[in-house]
């Protein structure tokens, strides 16, 4: 039975809105034209060529043997909506924006065979699609990945291919978790120790953490700001933003490592943390140190242009401010019961200061106790509470509760599931989780456990895939899903993907 056959409906992930199949079919052939913006255009030969072999010369306009995308501001679905039809004389697309039309693109592909996926020529595939009317857009505005670059510095190639991989689901930002304790992984010209020192640790944990034990081995990198602008425009004309994050007062370790004065004790060599957890170190409440990491947030949005700057707030420890005096003079100057609330005051600095450059703060949760900024997008991963406690205070939130979203957490309890942080998450409890009222949600892919990029994939996929639908389409039954995310390995395994199969069948080798 040819592996197709199983499967009466195209296989689309995230589900479409609506989506019918009527008879016949459309093929792709040497004839076949293109007419489409440029920037379309351009994507379409970029994702359909190389497989394909196929130069979808351009058209003067909609016609037959034509693949037509066209732009209408009256399409009726929104601003990543598009209408999709092919019938057996050509396929007409038709979106608001330029960035519906690039769904629709990803959405052609999955109509096509598997093979499409491939980077080379494929011989002997028909490039046939089934004749379909599909209309479509997006549940949810915001529908992101975190990626931790800071634990492990995963080389830039792989930037490039998780950004392809999140467009074929449709997923349209990419949360780069930058700076950490352990690792500084963002050039900045005005304080170039930041990376040639807070990018490189000298060991790190070796198994659990718990264990206490190490690599011996040094670790390190970080990116240019020209790759990162290259990498910024690559993922733009996938319709995918990328949201920096520069993590601070806390999880700053690497940079205190780099520049001690911003520490709040300034005499003090630290290393760059080897060890995963949470360090006591947290920046100093000076006003150098302040406009220090302005200076940073200057040369950072110069680099990513997307409206959110994620400036982190997670995870700040007291210990240092409690037993500074510095740090209580400054609360009990700014009228702070407590030195906890200097993590609200240095927040709102950084917020004003981003104002300036018409840009909003992205934060995590733990703000919500302390005056966040009035314009900050709250992420909220503390558990649903945290989801509704910030939706409830009015602030835009982006749902990324650890125990419905954290892909860095297992997929089982199986003893031969590769070395994870604590916690389990299989995919049926990502696939069942609904968000609510909110701007979005996003899966996290912490890296403590995840040295390289196929366990970065394993831990990824097919867990993101429903992520994508939650934050796409509306709830659906998660066998029907299960069906869909199966028959979608056939493309992981074209594009090479090291995913954890829906049903593994065979132990784990890693
Ligand atoms: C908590 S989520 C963290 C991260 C860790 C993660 C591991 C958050 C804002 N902070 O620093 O990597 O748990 O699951």
């Amino acid at each position: 039975m040819d592996r197709r056959d199983r499967y009466a409906l195209p296989v689309i992930v995230p589900r479409p809105r609506s989506l019918t199949v009527c008879s016949g079919h459309f093929e792709l052939t040497r004839q076949s034209s293109l007419y489409a913006p440029p920037a379309t255009a351009a994507l379409v030969r970029e994702l359909l060529s190389p497989a394909t072999g196929l130069p979808l010369p351009e058209a003067g306009g909609p016609g037959p043997d034509t693949l037509a995308f066209r732009l209408d501001d009256d399409c009726g679905l929104g601003p990543e909506g598009y209408r999709l039809t092919v019938t057996e004389t050509g396929v007409d697309v038709v979106a608001a924006t330029e960035v519906g039309l690039g769904w629709a693109v990803q959405t052609l592909r999955q109509l096509l065979p598997a093979e499409v996926y491939a980077s080379d020529p494929q011989l002997g595939v028909a490039w046939r699609l089934p004749c379909v009317e599909i209309a479509d857009e997006p549940r949810y505005r915001w529908r992101g990945a975190l990626l931790d670059v800071a634990r492990w510095c995963h080389p830039l190639p792989f930037l490039y291919r998780f950004v392809d991989l999140l467009a074929v689901h449709k997923l349209n930002t990419l949360h780069l978790h930058l700076t950490d304790d352990q690792g500084w992984r963002f050039e900045v010209h005005r304080y170039p120790l930041l990376t040639e020192v807070g990018g490189w640790r000298n060991e790190s944990s070796a198994g659990h953490v718990s264990q206490g034990r190490f690599d011996h081995t040094r670790h390190g990198g970080f990116y240019t700001q020209d790759q990162l602008r290259d990498l910024v425009g690559y993922a733009a004309r996938r319709g995918v933003r990328i949201m920096p994050e520069i993590d601070v007062p806390g999880h700053t370790q690497a940079a205190i490592a780099a520049y001690p004065r911003l520490g709040n004790e300034p005499s003090r060599r630290l290393p760059v943390r080897p060890e995963w957890g949470i360090s006591t170190h947290v920046l100093n409440v000076e006003d150098a140190t302040v406009s220090f990491v302005r200076d940073v947030l200057d040369e950072l949005v110069d680099v990513f242009p997307f409206e959110y700057v994620h400036v982190g707030g997670d995870e700040v420890p007291g210990d240092e401010w409690r037993a500074s005096e510095a740090a209580q003079r400054r609360a009990a100057e700014l009228g702070l019961p407590n030195v906890a609330g200097l993590l609200g005051w240095w927040t709102r600095q950084l917020a004003d200061h981003l104002r300036g450059y018409g840009r909003r703060v992205a934060v995590w949760d733990e703000l919500l106790e302390h005056r966040p900024p009035h314009d900050a997008t709250i992420f909220a991963w503390r558990g649903e509470q945290r989801v509704e406690a910030a939706r409830s205070g009015g602030f835009d939130v982006v749902a990324v509760p650890y125990t419905h979203t954290y892909l860095d957490w297992a997929e089982s309890d199986d003893a031969d599931e590769p070395l994870a942080i604590n916690g389990v998450l299989p995919l049926p409890k990502v696939y069942g989780y609904r968000p609510g009222d909110v701007l979005g949600v996003q899966g996290q892919l912490w890296s403590e456990y995840l040295p390289r990029t196929e366990l970065v994939e394993w831990r990824a996929f097919p867990r993101l895939g429903a992520i994508a639908e939650v934050g796409w389409s509306e709830p659906g039954e998660y066998a029907e899903f299960e069906r869909r995310a199966t028959a979608h390995q056939e493309r992981l395994d074209v594009l090479g993907v090291r995913y954890r199969p829906v049903k593994p069948t065979s132990a784990v080798d890693f």
